[in-house]
């Protein structure tokens, strides 16, 4: 029965998982996010990713880029440091991978051959990834040595799949649940109630979020939240939900006070400190 082993990640589910920071915790304790994002036409999705990343415990973070994309955004986030035309030196096996935590790819990348032969290097690899935006395409991820996190919206979900929006809209749990364990992957589908389904079956909707969401950029700050999370979680379960969940309570610490209207992306990042705090 599919609806048996699901449940909603509530609040005491994230109380009793979330990490402290311990006290004799050195940058390295959290360990290195590597965040690939970002093309000329689309720099913004590279800040969004990135302050989602580091404000969500990341010791380091490195960004990998493209030249224009690291001037533009080099003085809203100096805590991070640049990687160089990214997608090529990976695809040519000019980037050390193993040493990081975590890798996100996706927000603001278009995807072609290049991004495609820099994705295969990275899924080689044992290091946790997260693919969002233009780094879903069709593949499988079974066999990989680590965890794989996929955070299609419905649109992507259907391109990445072939199911149709209306019918996948209609049955999510059913869907995620299915396809994650089809690909190997985690999905977190996204949208009112994301469904976050893991490929041992294991299957969560979140209880947070509204409306506020439905605007340009939030996806890319869920991106980077998961990064920072996964950077600092012992179990990656726990990081993906909780990162679900945390974007979804900022938005609703939003509308207390605001216009669902009027929420722009990187506030979520904003929020983030004093709606975590409750949760400590
Ligand atoms: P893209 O151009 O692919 O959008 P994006 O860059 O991925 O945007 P972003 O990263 O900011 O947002 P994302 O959705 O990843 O264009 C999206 C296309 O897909 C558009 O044409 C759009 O109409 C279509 N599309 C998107 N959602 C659809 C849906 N549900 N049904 C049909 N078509 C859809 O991330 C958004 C974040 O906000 C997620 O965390 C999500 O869970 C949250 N969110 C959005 N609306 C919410 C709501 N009503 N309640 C709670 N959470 C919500
Ligand atoms: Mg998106």
């Amino acid at each position: 029965n599919l609806e048996e082993h699901a449940g909603i990640w509530n609040k005491e589910n994230v109380r009793s998982t979330l990490p402290l920071r311990e006290v004799d915790s050195h940058k390295g304790t959290y360990g290195t996010g590597l965040l690939i994002a970002g093309s000329p036409d689309m720099p913004g999705a590279t800040m969004l990713a990135g302050l989602g990343a580091m404000r969500s415990g990341a010791g380091k973070l490195v960004i990998g880029t493209e030249p224009e994309v690291i001037s533009i955004i080099v003085q809203r986030l100096p805590e991070a440091t640049y990687e160089s035309k990214a997608l090529e030196r990976i695809a040519k096996g000019f980037l050390e991978l193993d040493s990081f935590r975590a890798i996100a790819i996706g927000p603001g990348i278009i995807p072609n051959d290049l991004t495609e032969k820099a994705i295969q290097k990275i899924l080689a690899g044992k290091v946790p990834v997260i693919l969002d935006a233009g780094a879903l395409s069709k593949r499988d991820y079974e066999g990989r040595q680590a965890p794989t996190i996929l955070t299609p919206h419905p649109l992507e979900f259907s391109r990445v799949t072939g199911i149709k929006v209306k019918e996948l809209q209609q049955n999510r749990m059913h869907y995620a649940r299915l396809c994650s364990k089809k690909l190997g992957a985690a999905i977190v589908l996204k949208g009112k109630e994301t469904v976050v389904a893991f490929p041992d079956g294991d299957t969560w909707i979140n209880p947070t979020g509204n409306s506020a969401l439905a605007k340009g950029g939030t996806g890319d700050t869920l991106t980077g939240m998961l990064l920072g999370m996964l950077c600092i979680h012992e179990d990656w379960k726990h990081a993906v939900l909780n990162s679900v969940y945390l974007h979804g309570a900022c938005a609703d610490a939003w509308v207390e006070k605001n216009s669902a209207h009027t929420l722009l992306a990187h506030e979520l990042t904003e929020l983030l400190p004093q709606v975590w705090k409750e949760f400590e």
